[in-house]
This record gives structure tokens, sequence and C-alpha cells, in this order.
């Protein structure tokens, strides 16, 4: 996903559907841009960063999590099984999977071939003897694994509450894909981050630090860059808003002043407190996770949460 820099008044070489969802995004009202575009190289660190911050409890909760459940999980799965990962990322918690359930193989699926490459050599290395096969791939769309995997049964992992980002039509259609892709007698072990008090919520995603600030805004920067935009990023400020109907988390970057700029050509002008909605970050209770499985053609067979009740991980079987 990552493209060059453009120089003004050059032609834009970004991604077509990139121009496409920012240009129908900032025309539309609520106007709205989906949050897959904050993963540009940058956009990638950052998120890095905002998993280590104090306030942002999900990553270290649940690979706390999976250093305690691992043994059950390969008990219930049993050994064998092959593991794919659906936007592995930088797969920094698939080594606690892959200790304890003793896979035959490991398959990283990621959309980004540059993390998926280096994410891959470094497990390789650290997993010797394990074929790992990495896998360039968009997983919102229906698999042909690879060959080596057609007979194994699979032992899919979706860890990071990446399915709080969808909504829920959205996640369910997710599930089922998955479930086409993963073939007969998979198992799927999934992260889902909880509801819980919107104090603790908002910081997770308003650090003091300003990190997810910064996460925030460089879609701007990234429009700036890749769109030829003028966007004005200090007139925008970040802000989380807890969602109590839709149980979730919303980023949105709120403009400070009337702002008037041009992106890939195209006039817009937005006024002082109007906002561009940048992520949802849906939370699921331990009843809806189980809703959202079973909507999604996968049945529950057990579910772990921490000692504070913060998140979920749930092992389900097609
Ligand atoms: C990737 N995803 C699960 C993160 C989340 O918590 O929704 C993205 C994120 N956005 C702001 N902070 C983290």
């Amino acid at each position: 996903m990552l493209k060059p820099e453009v120089e003004d008044g050059e032609q834009s070489l970004a991604d077509p559907q990139f121009r496409a969802d920012v240009l129908a995004g900032l025309e539309r009202r609520p106007r709205a841009i989906p949050a897959r575009w904050f993963y540009d190289r940058r956009g990638s660190e950052l998120f890095e960063d905002i998993t280590s911050v104090p306030e942002y409890y999900p990553t270290r909760t649940e690979t706390a999590m999976l250093e305690h459940v691992c043994a059950e999980v390969a008990e219930v799965a049993g050994r064998g099984r092959a593991v794919v990962e659906f936007g592995s990322g930088s797969s920094l918690k698939t080594p606690l999977l892959l200790r304890c359930t003793d896979p035959s193989a490991y398959v990283p699926i990621d959309i980004s071939g540059d993390f998926l490459r280096e994410s891959s050599l470094t497990l390789a290395e650290a997993f010797p003897g394990l074929p790992v096969l990495p896998f360039e791939a968009d997983f919102m769309r229906p698999l042909t694994l690879p060959r080596a995997v057609a007979d194994t049964p699979k032992l899919g992992f979706f860890p990071g509450s990446t399915i709080g980002n969808m909504i829920p039509l959205m996640a369910v259609d997710l599930l089922r894909t998955m479930r086409a892709s993963l073939g007969e007698g998979a198992m799927l072990l999934i992260g889902m981050d909880r509801i819980k008090d919107e104090a603790t919520l908002v910081a997770a995603y308003d650090d003091a630090g300003g990190v997810t600030a910064a996460f925030n805004r460089n879609l701007l920067d990234r429009i700036n860059r890749e769109l030829a935009g003028t966007i004005p990023v200090d007139a925008f400020a970040h802000e989380a808003r807890w969602n109590d109907d839709r149980a979730r988390i919303e980023m949105h970057l709120v403009a400070t002043r009337d702002v008037a700029f041009t992106v890939d050509g195209r006039p817009f002008a937005i006024a002082e407190g109007e906002s561009i909605h940048t992520e949802n970050s849906h939370k699921y209770g331990s009843r809806d996770a189980r809703i959202l499985l079973r909507s999604g053609g996968w049945t529950p067979i057990r579910e772990w949460t921490d000692p504070d009740g913060l998140f979920g991980l749930y092992l389900a079987e097609a």
C-alpha cells in the first residue's frame, strides 16, 4: 500500500481506491473515510507505538491472556493444524500460539507484502522446521489457501480485536468468508475487546502522549502527500467518542476553525466544529461476541477473559 510521494502539480500516483474513498468520504455527510487508509508506513509505525502506550490496554492484555490460554487452545484444537493468521501484520502475538499448538504449517495472510515478508522471515528463523507460507491477499474476500495445507485442518487466528473495526454487518460477512476460506473442520481463535467504562475506553483512544492523535492526523498528511491535498492538518483536532447506542469508540478529526482546501484538485470547505469520522472500534460483551460468532457461522466452544474483564478471547468451530 506504500506509494511514492507526489510533488505539487504532478499527477497523483495514489491508489485509485484511496482517491475514490477520500473524495467520496469528504463529499458525503457526515464525512467519513474508511479506517483501512490509516496504514501507510508511518501509520503502521504509529499503530505499533499505540500498542505500548499505557492507556491502550488491548494489546498487552490479549498478549498476556494468550500465554495463559494457549495450552488449553492446544488441548481443544489438537496439535498439527495449520495456523492461518488473518492480517498478520508484524505477528508479535503469533509465537505465543505457535509454541504451544505445534502446528504443521503457518500461513500468515496480509494485504501488505512488505510487512508480511519481514515478519515471515523472523518467524521462520524462530521456528526452524515449521513451513511458513506467507500469503499476500485481502482476507475480506474468499481465499484458496496454499495447496500444501489443502488437506490439513486449520486453526484460524484473528487477534487484536480487528473485527471491531467493522460494522457488525461486515463483521458477520467476514466471519462467514473466513469459514469458507478455512474449510471443513476449521477452528477460529479470535480476540474481541469488551465493553467497559467510558473513561477507560476513551483514554485508550486518546492517550495523554498524543500518539493516537498523531495516528489519526497522519491520515490527513497521507492525503496531502498522495492525493496532492492542501489540508491544513493543524486545523483538525483528534477526538475519541464513545457511542453507547452502537457500543463503539469512534475516532473523529474535528475542524477547529473554518477551512478550505483541495484534494486532487477538488475544492472542499469544512466549518468549525464539523468532523471527519475516521474509525469505529466496536466492543463486544461476552453474549454479544457469541451471537456475532454464531451469525458468522461459527459455534463458540471456549471463551476467556483477563482478571479485569477487559478483553475476550473466543475459540469457535465451523
Ligand atoms: C487495529 N484496531 C484493532 C485498533 C483498535 O483498537 O480499534 C486500531 C486503533 N485505533 C486507534 N487505536 C487503535
